[in-house]
């Protein structure tokens, strides 16, 4: 059997830069199924680092003549792309089979199956195993039926197999296949967080959040048991790329890396491994940070450049409502002082749009993340993702204006607040970014800065590359 993992042609997200990631979801299974089911041919084909369009696609899955096409999930934002890629498929050879995945059609895989007649199979919730043995079944050895975790079309009907239990071991998962893609490995980079001619690669550190803000899918899709690779494992991935592709900076997966035990052990093994050249990018909470302020010159000296924080909300309602404990004013501004005093890049992320933002709201919103000081800061739209309870509540009770999936980017207002037309909140969202980017003295002191990210990201939006990209959104 020969399976086609496909990255189908998609837009980048304007508001980080210019980058081309691996496509790592994929490159996991791919890694996966290469280690346990001998009798498969793997290919995978990214048509962004190819530069491959529609076509192009068509021409590689004709030329390839798969028996199973699996196109790359990761996110709402991306179903069309991936229901454009099966369709495809299904125009070329109808005979060939298409298998989706991740979290949107997860959340809502019965309509999906119902829907999308050019979808043969949905694996729902993790991946690995669940394809492996749908292989194994479409080759004659097992039976569909006793699939955990598969969803499919039976006759009329819609089949959803009992759920798949977790897997226990992340250590027991193979290396992510990054060798099926090993032509592409120089042309993957992230321009703002390293540069054009740094090769980028991901590593995924755990799976799954001990925390549940309600607007966050994660915690819904892998559970809030948080299951870690060691940090000798998450070094060797790091070690083994940079060896083998030259790979020098690193986004790790982790939805909050935790800072502590486990992290500063990370940082040892990196160290003891003399990846002197290697930076990475990790997400944390802020509260995390200021409890372990002792920690940052450790894992800035192996190499922690940049820093994601969810600062979400001035007001303490909203923080609440997210769900958002331990998270405030002081801890925000906490962190982002200390990344500073540790030259850690700080991006601070803000959300806009909760049911009872205002224009008065928004503006407090804008104050205080001029008042945090991020290095960047990244503002977004409240966004109801399939499979949280935002979603559940908002579908529920009308609110949710746009069910185009290609908007559910955090940059498209999707939903009014009750005071607030969609339309003003995608206004307000622009305001955001004016006020913050377009303050002369943080732009100079940004241009000005001796930290290289710093300069390159006040380069990239100096050259009005955001705004420009979100004025196009009206
Ligand atoms: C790295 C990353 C990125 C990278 C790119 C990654 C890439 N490969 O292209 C960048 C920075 C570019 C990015 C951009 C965006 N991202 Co992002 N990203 C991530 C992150 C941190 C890791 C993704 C990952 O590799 N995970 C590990 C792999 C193994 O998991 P996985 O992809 O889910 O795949 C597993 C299963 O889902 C399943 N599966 C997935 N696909 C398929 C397909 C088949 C056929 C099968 C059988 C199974 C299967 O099997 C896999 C193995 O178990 C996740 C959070 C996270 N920790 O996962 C957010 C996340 C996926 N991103 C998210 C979002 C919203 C975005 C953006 C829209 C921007 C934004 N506002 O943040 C853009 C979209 C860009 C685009 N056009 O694609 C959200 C998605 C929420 C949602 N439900 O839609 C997440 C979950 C973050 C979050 N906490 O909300 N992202």
């Amino acid at each position: 059997m020969r399976i086609l993992f496909v990255e189908p042609p998609k837009d980048f997200w304007f508001i980080m830069g210019q980058y081309i990631p691996p496509p790592f979801g994929i490159l996991a299974l791919a890694g996966y199924i290469e280690a346990h089911n001998d009798s498969v041919e793997i290919e995978v084909v990214d048509c962004q680092a190819e530069g491959l369009d529609w076509d192009g696609l068509r021409r590689r899955i004709e030329s390839s003549q798969p028996d199973v096409v699996a196109p790359s999930g990761l996110s709402t934002s991306n179903a069309y792309v991936v229901l454009r890629a099966a369709e495809l498929t299904k125009k070329v050879d109808p005979g060939i089979m298409t298998v989706v995945g991740g979290q949107h059609f997860t959340a809502l895989v019965d309509e999906a199956l119902r829907a999308y007649r050019c979808i043969d199979f949905v694996v729902r919730g993790e991946g690995e195993m669940t394809l492996s043995e749908l292989v194994d079944a479409v080759e004659g050895r097992g039976l569909l039926s006793e699939v955990k975790g598969l969803s499919f079309r039976k006759g009329g009907e819609v089949i959803h197999n009992p759920d798949r239990p977790l897997i226990c071991d992340l250590g027991s998962l193979p290396y992510p296949g990054y060798h099926f893609v090993e032509e592409h490995m120089k042309t993957y980079y992230f321009a703002l967080m390293a540069d054009k001619n740094t090769p980028f690669a991901i590593v995924e550190g755990s799976r799954g959040c001990r925390h549940d803000c309600s607007y966050c899918s994660q915690w819904g899709f892998w559970g809030r048991n948080h299951r870690a690779k060691s940090p000798e494992r998450i070094a060797d991935e790091m070690g083994r790329l940079r060896e083998e592709y030259g790979s020098r900076f690193f986004w790790l997966t982790d939805d909050n890396l935790g800072l502590g035990e486990r992290t500063s052990d990370l940082c040892n093994e990196i160290i003891k491994r003399d990846l002197y050249d290697v930076t990475w990018f990790c997400q944390a909470r802020c509260d995390d940070i200021v409890r372990n302020k002792e920690l940052l010159p450790k894992m800035r000296e192996a190499g922690n450049t940049w820093m994601l924080l969810g600062l979400d909300s001035s007001s303490s309602e909203i923080l609440r409502s997210f769900r958002r404990d331990g998270i405030d004013g002081s801890k925000a501004k906490g962190a982002v002082d200390l990344l500073r005093e540790n030259d850690v890049f700080s991006q601070g992320t803000f959300i806009i749009g909760h049911r009872s933002d205002s224009h008065e709201s928004i503006e407090a919103l804008r104050k205080y993340a001029d008042w945090a000081d991020p290095d960047i800061a990244t503002f977004m739209t409240l966004t109801p993702f399939p499979g949280t309870d935002i979603f559940e509540v908002a579908k529920r009770r009308g609110w949710i204006e746009d069910w185009n999936w290609s908007n559910y980017d955090m940059v498209h207002a999707v939903m009014p607040t009750e005071r607030l037309t969609r339309e003003e909140v995608q206004e307000e969202l622009y305001g955001c970014y004016d006020s913050f980017f377009g303050s002369w003295p943080r732009r100079y002191r940004g241009i000005m800065s001796k930290n290289p990210i710093t300069r390159r990201t006040y380069q990239y939006l100096a050259r009005q590359a955001i705004m420009t990209g979100l004025r196009k959104l009206f």
